[in-house]
């Protein structure tokens, strides 16, 4: 009977607590963790809520109440998601399940990112006169600099880039959660399906769906390795950086960012490779 037993061995197998925690690592997961995580059958009840609400918030809206409102936000789903009327279900369940938030790795393990890829980079730019362009279907949304987007709540993540070509590797980001962004634009951005980024002269260009965008790891970077200003070479001075899509679609030195419904079109996608190339 007690053949079976394993024999005991010398060294104790160390358990998860006794690994030294790193407090930045700690401090990221707690706050992805407080990040709501939807089941597809909460967020389709929830949707469907938001459908009637929506109603009648339009009219509402005529009379100045604001009530409706206050009780979706309270909800804590981002209202982006909420107000998609179609959405793909494979990815959301592949996003939004608990244990979909991609592994995080302790700051110790990263190192700065290989650099890959100089379409629309090559070229010198003022980082003084950058600005940054939003589009809605309608029109021109806002123009922003870099404090704009600094003002935002600043997350760090330290994940793994992998590149289509079969290489990756941990490096550390931070910058402001796309979803902080888009919701501080409030109904102007609400119930589009997908968003497009190019860079200023519009040579690199990708396209992302909407569940990917207001993912808690999705972000809008300005810094690297842990607070460095982000370099030329990696996208100075804002870029996308997501460990859900492969690194094809963390667009360098993004120039403008367009909400719409129609797929948009990706440079790489343009060149054969998955539309939504994700992990
Ligand atoms: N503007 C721009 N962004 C880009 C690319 C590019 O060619 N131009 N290449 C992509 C690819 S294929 C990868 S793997 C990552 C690499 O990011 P890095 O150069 O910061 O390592 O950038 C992505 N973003
Ligand atoms: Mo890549």
């Amino acid at each position: 009977m007690s053949d079976a037993e394993p024999t005991p061995t010398a060294e104790p197998i160390p358990t998860a607590s006794e690994k030294p925690i790193d407090p930045r690592q700690a401090r990221y997961e707690a706050e992805l963790a407080a990040s709501k995580s939807l089941s597809v059958d909460e967020f389709r009840r929830l949707s469907r809520r938001s459908v009637l609400f929506g109603g009648v918030a339009v009219a509402a809206g005529f009379f100045g109440f604001r009530g409706i409102q206050k009780q979706e936000e309270a909800d804590n789903i981002p209202r982006l998601l909420r107000a998609t009327h179609e959405f793909n279900e494979d990815l959301w369940r592949r996003l939004y399940r608990e244990d979909h938030l991609a592994k995080t790795f302790p700051p110790s393990e990263a190192s700065v990112l290989r650099v890959k890829g100089r379409h629309g980079i090559r070229e010198d730019i003022d980082l003084d006169a950058w600005r940054l362009n939003v589009d809605g279907v309608g029109g021109r949304i806002a123009t922003l600099d870099l404090d704009a987007v600094k003002a935002l709540p600043r997350h760090e993540m330290t994940i793994e880039h992998k590149c289509v070509e079969g290489w990756s590797q941990v490096t550390t980001w931070g910058g402001a959660r796309f979803s902080d962004f888009a919701e501080s634009f409030g109904s102007a951005v609400e119930g589009f399906d997908f968003v497009s980024m190019n860079t200023p002269d519009r040579e690199y260009y990708v396209g992302l769906d909407i569940e990917t965008m207001m993912h808690p790891q999705t972000l809008l970077v300005y810094d690297m390795m842990g607070g460095d200003p982000l370099d030329s070479e990696h996208g100075a001075p804002l870029r996308l950086a997501t460990p859900l899509k492969y690194g094809i679609k963390q667009i360098k030195r993004i120039g403008t960012i367009s909400f719409t419904n129609t797929q948009p079109a990706d440079f790489w996608a343009e060149r054969g490779y998955d539309w939504y190339s994700h992990l």
